[in-house]
């Protein structure tokens, strides 16, 4: 399941750090604007506690966690629809992702300077939008001509197709974003196959200094009230600090520096899972002596999609699965007495498969 989170914003607010932070492979920081000049791909475990409590109650030779894509692309700026910066050469890179991380500089730093000229996270987002919405703009414009042609031979699903984007066009041109037009479900086939860059579900990370990183500060009071009618989750990151710990090779030392810092896990793995989430994924597990796994699926799949991301083999050969509930089985401790409790079910080709689920599947090939 190749799904993509892209990581933008403005250069140098500190991207590849967070990026660096998530993936075990390493890319360039600097102090040099514009200083990352390709997206970096990387495939990231997604932390999940719930493997290792699995492991308590069954003890195995390895935990295999789900992982993610989370690509770092390099910053966008002002004038970039217009080839300005690097910009244009990676709004293709953004265009194939399928959610976004868009990191906000909230940090003071006398060493490093802002492109614009001072720190201002609330004008970084009207940046990026804007040559987001621009591009956007032009790829509705494209299928409004499209429409019009057809509706000029009568086609009257051309035709309403036609006012629902015209509706959409002036809403990016009131600097509005895609994901915040309300739409009914009947129309969304008009806007499906646009791929809009601002209708990507999307997490804003507030970057801030070390000491805001329980708290936040006054630009990330500012963040919240410039979206808090967006549809949006806003996480609060010490970007630099979260680099310091995951440097650290000894978990004690990192536990200790995260307590100084006020933090129970690192913030990264709050946006990671965020990520995960946002792309729509979840987890199921395999549990047993040999390993503990988390697998990946999209939410709403059926048992044998699920069995498919196990191996196709599974899925052509479906006959059924046997479910526990992770709580079911933490709560009552092992496999025979969730089936005394009566929770332990057996289940067909139907059956839709929930985060957390306990899954063997039977198979015949
Ligand atoms: N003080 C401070 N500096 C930071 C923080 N996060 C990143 N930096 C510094 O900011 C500089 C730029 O960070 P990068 O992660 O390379 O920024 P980027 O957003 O990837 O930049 P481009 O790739 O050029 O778009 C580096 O020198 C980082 O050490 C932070 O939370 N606080
Ligand atoms: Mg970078």
């Amino acid at each position: 399941m190749s799904l993509q989170c892209g990581i933008i914003g403005i250069t140098n607010v500190g991207k590849s750090t967070l990026f660096n932070c998530m993936s075990s492979t390493k890319v360039e920081t600097t102090n040099f604007a514009f200083s990352s000049n390709k997206s970096n791909i990387g495939v990231i475990n997604v932390p999940d506690n719930r493997l290792y409590a699995l492991e308590k109650l069954q003890p195995t030779e390895k935990i295999i966690p789900a992982t993610v894509e989370i690509v770092d692309i390099p910053g966008l700026t002002k004038g970039a629809n217009q080839g300005e910066g690097v910009g244009n050469k990676f709004l293709g890179d953004i265009r194939n992702t399928d959610a976004l991380i868009h990191v906000l500089r909230c940090f003071d730093d006398e060493n490093l300077s802002h492109v614009d000229g001072s720190v201002d996270p609330v004008r970084d987002i009207e940046t990026i939008d804007f040559e987001l919405q621009v591009q956007d703009v032009d790829s509705v414009e494209k299928k409004i001509q499209r429409y019009q042609k057809l509706a000029k031979v009568g086609d009257k699903d051309a035709k309403h197709g036609i006012e629902v984007l015209t509706g959409l066009k002036q809403h990016l041109e009131s600097m509005q974003n895609a994901r915040d037009y309300e739409i009914k479900d009947a129309d969304k086939k008009h806007l499906d196959d646009l791929f809009l860059f601002t209708s990507k579900p999307i997490i804003y990370v507030c970057n801030v200094d070390d000491a805001s990183a329980v708290n936040g500060n006054h630009y990330v009071e500012k963040v919240k009230e410039t979206l808090k009618d967006q549809n949006t989750e806003i996480l609060v990151i010490a970007g630099k600090l979260e680099a310091e710990i995951a440097d650290l090779e000894d978990i004690d030392d990192r536990n200790e520096f995260l307590a100084d810092a006020g933090l129970t896990e690192p913030g990264v793995n709050k946006l990671i899972r965020g990520a995960y989430s946002l792309l729509n994924l979840m987890s199921f597990f395999t549990v047993g002596p040999k390993e503990i796994r988390a697998w990946t699926i999209k939410r709403g799949m059926t048992a044998p999609q699920a069995a498919g991301a196990i191996h196709s083999d599974l899925e052509r050969g479906f006959i059924r699965s046997e479910v526990m509930k992770y709580d079911d089985f933490m709560q009552l401790g092992s496999e025979a007495k969730v089936k005394e409790a009566g929770k332990f079910h057996v289940e067909g080709k139907n059956y839709i498969v929930d985060d957390g689920d306990i899954l063997h599947i039977r198979f015949n090939v």
